[in-house]
């Protein structure tokens, strides 16, 4: 199979002519903050040249190498890091796109909206094209995420964002994407997180949503429905929520909004009945049905709202809320943990403290670390990069297929390191009791320092990123032994009792919270759960930690334990941070039964191809095509396991090499990654790790035999 001979520079210019000049954005980066730029001034654009990075991820075409045609695994490793290295920035990390969700924009623009912060014209266009390529080509609409079916929550939001952002009702796409919203039933459908933005904007009625009451934030932290127990993404979400939600605030009734009442619904604006809406969540859109419990609890807190406030309750609680706003902002740089909290408490800054405090011009200033110029238009991260997560794994992909021994990689690699040591956390948060947080000192966060909270398989790529950079010879060693060792009792302090690790922090609720789990979007949000992949991270960076300093064969017991013990009867292992299966067997395989698992969903191909639907419904979906992503990971997980049949291997690997472009580069397939079961995000930079690091462990197991 010879490798494809597609064009190697088959980048285009941007399809919308309406967009701005795609020549004039630069990405910026300090400490690994990634910021856009547009410059509208010819003086700045040729003091600040456009580097091969940003032309890449504008899609911009740039010069390239052609590379020697790769007839060995090594040599198309090698090849990839070719390319893969033009896309390292100055300040040593990897950047990217980290889109996907849908209903982050709209969040934003709301928020920006209602606190009147200024949309710069750049951002407009760009935001509005974006919307428009994503639209879907058959009904208009949108859905949860990129690739799935247009629902109410990603058409009413997306619709009233470009709205906002100007365009008018009459327009194509509008007309499209209204059709397809009101044979949907309109607005009244949309899930709860749907319903409040759209009661933020005061094209709903706060009647028309299940209370989020603050009090429970006054409940005593030995209660086990404590907010304080919950998931950190649900607390800080419910958090800012709780607090909008508590004073009902609403955009001011202008002509605009009484328009956009009469464009959302099906039946005129004035004869809803709210309190039956509460619950109306359309077909497509609901995943998780309100359990039972929840209903229960929601009648008994609709008559608690009904109570006027005898001894000034709200007040107390309102308060106690502000409080761990304002703590969230600050603990992160006004980063916050996320795009969904981020958009809030830029809301509730503004209420609070009001438009011209100190901190709501600080919140205004850390929007832009959400926002990622792409080709398509511009959109909102998932969170303000996966700069560590992404370096991290690069560094272990060229460490381990030997490239970074050659001296053309040594700069790329000095500078990751440097990276490296930079973004480790070097602090607890202040008053981390007080803040429900969990220590922080020694880790590594999923994006950047600054952001700052500790990730346990984060902080245990970044440790084991580090301690091979610091084994090869040239490197200087700036992270210590002391620092090494923080970063080791982060991960100890992390384990669970049933031996396995979390995401964020150590489950701190009951399991029976999922039963109260509002969001009827998203599965598994009300507590931290123990995750193979987190888990078979964090073990293996306590084994290679293990090489130099004392070993914690206790608690790697315990974790290997739990890895087994969640491994399902046919072998394969749910992945819940990425899709799906396939992600998971790259961590967990050690088994004859895993592999079998993986060989007996190997295709003609060669390659592996898992659809998102994986994610949904538990079990192993097969995509319509092959994908470079799940196939590295697959052959990654064979390989581990030292699966005896060398011939399915090479199959995969003979697969990545025929998807390689000629200068070195995969291009764009499916969506890879995956939260909460429902919702799918972008990893684009897993087709250059995933795809170098099993070229490269190819290469050195079987002694690079000639493929080609
Ligand atoms: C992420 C991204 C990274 C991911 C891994 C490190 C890969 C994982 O192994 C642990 C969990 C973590 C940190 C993770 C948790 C949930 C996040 C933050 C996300 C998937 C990125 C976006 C998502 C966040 C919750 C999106 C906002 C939506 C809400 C439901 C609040």
């Amino acid at each position: 199979m010879p490798p494809n001979t597609f064009d190697f520079v088959d980048t285009q210019l941007p399809k919308n002519p309406q967009g701005t000049d795609p020549l004039r954005w630069r990405l910026k980066v300090e400490h690994g903050r990634q910021t856009w730029h547009y410059l509208e001034n010819d003086e700045e654009l040729r003091k600040w040249p456009q580097s091969i990075c940003d032309k890449y991820w504008l899609g911009i075409p740039f010069p390239n190498k052609q590379l020697d045609t790769p007839k060995t695994a090594l040599e198309a490793a090698r090849n990839g890091f070719e390319f893969f290295k033009l896309l390292q920035t100055e300040d040593g990390h990897w950047a990217g796109e980290y889109g996907g969700p849908m209903f982050l924009l709209p969040g934003i623009i709301i928020a920006m909206y209602i606190t009147h912060t200024p949309i710069p014209k750049s951002w407009s266009t760009e935001i509005t094209r974006y919307l428009f390529n994503r639209a879907h080509k058959d009904d208009g609409g949108w859905g949860i995420h990129i690739e799935g079916p247009s629902t109410v929550f990603g058409t009413a939001l997306n619709y009233v964002a470009l709205r906002i952002l100007g365009v008018d009702a009459d327009h194509p796409v509008m007309v499209k994407s209204r059709a397809t919203l009101h044979k949907l039933g309109g607005a009244i459908g949309s899930p709860s997180w749907g319903k409040f933005w759209l009661a933020v904007l005061n094209v709903y009625d706060w009647e028309g949503l299940n209370p989020i009451i603050p009090e429970f934030w006054l409940l005593p932290y030995s209660i086990p429905f404590h907010p304080g127990r919950f998931w950190c993404h649900t607390r800080m979400v419910y958090l800012p929520m709780s607090y909008i939600y508590g004073k009902r605030v609403g955009a001011d009734l202008c002509p605009f909004i009484k328009q956009l009442r009469q464009e959302l619904y099906v039946q005129p604006y004035e004869s809803i009945n709210w309190a039956y809406a509460r619950n109306d969540v359309c077909e497509v859109d609901l995943y998780v049905p309100h359990p039972g419990l929840l209903g229960f609890l929601n009648g008994i807190l609709s008559l608690y709202e009904k109570i006027p406030n005898v001894v000034d309750l709200r007040k107390h609680a309102l308060n106690e809320v502000y409080k761990q706003v304002k703590a969230e902002d600050e603990n992160t740089f006004y980063l916050d943990l996320g795009p969904v909290n981020k958009a809030m408490n830029l809301v509730v800054a503004y209420l609070e403290e009001g438009p011209d405090s100190e901190a709501f011009k600080l919140a205004q200033s850390k929007i832009i670390d959400f926002m990622w110029m792409s080709a398509e238009g511009m959109m909102m991260n998932g969170t303000n990069g996966s700069q560590l997560w992404d370096t991290a794994f690069t560094v272990q992909a060229v460490i381990e297929s030997g490239l970074a021994d050659e001296p053309s990689n040594h700069e790329s690699m000095l500078r990751a390191l440097e990276f490296l040591d930079d973004c480790q956390i070097k602090r607890n948060v202040p008053e981390t009791d007080m803040c429900y947080r969990h220590i922080s000192k020694g880790a590594w966060p999923f994006s950047t320092r600054d952001q700052g909270y500790t990730v346990s398989d984060s902080t245990a790529e970044g440790l084991k990123a580090v301690l091979l950079l610091q084994k090869l010879q040239y490197t200087p060693k700036p992270v210590s032994e002391e620092r090494l060792r923080q970063a080791v009792d982060v991960l100890l302090s992390l384990q669970n009792s049933d031996g396995g690790f979390a995401s964020y922090e150590l489950i701190r609720g009951p399991w029976w919270l999922e039963w109260i789990n509002p969001a009827e979007v998203f599965d598994n949000i009300m507590i931290e759960y123990s995750y193979p992949e987190c888990t078979t991270s964090v073990l293996t960076g306590l084994c290679t930690f293990r090489e130099y300093y004392p070993d914690y064969r206790e608690v790697c017991n315990k974790a290997a334990k739990y890895i087994h013990k969640s491994q399902k009867e046919d072998g394969g292992w749910y992945g819940s941070w990425a899709i799906c299966f396939t992600y998971a067997a790259l961590f967990a395989t050690t088994s004859r039964k895993g592999c079998e698992f993986l060989i007996s969903r190997q295709r003609e191909d060669g390659g592996w191809g898992e659809s998102y639907k994986s994610c949904e419904l538990g079990e192993y979906v097969q995509h319509a095509e092959s994908q470079v992503v799940n196939t590295s990971w697959a052959v990654l997980a064979l390989m581990s396991a030292r699966y005896p049949d060398e011939r399915a291997i090479r199959k995969g690997i003979e697969f990545i090499m025929s998807r390689q472009q000629l200068n070195g580069e995969w291009k764009q397939e499916g969506i890879e990654g995956v939260f909460n079961k429902n919702c799918m995000i972008s990893y684009p930079n897993y087709k250059f790790t995933f795809t170098i690091w099993a070229l490269g462990r190819y290469a050195k197991i079987y002694k690079n035999p000639v493929l080609f």
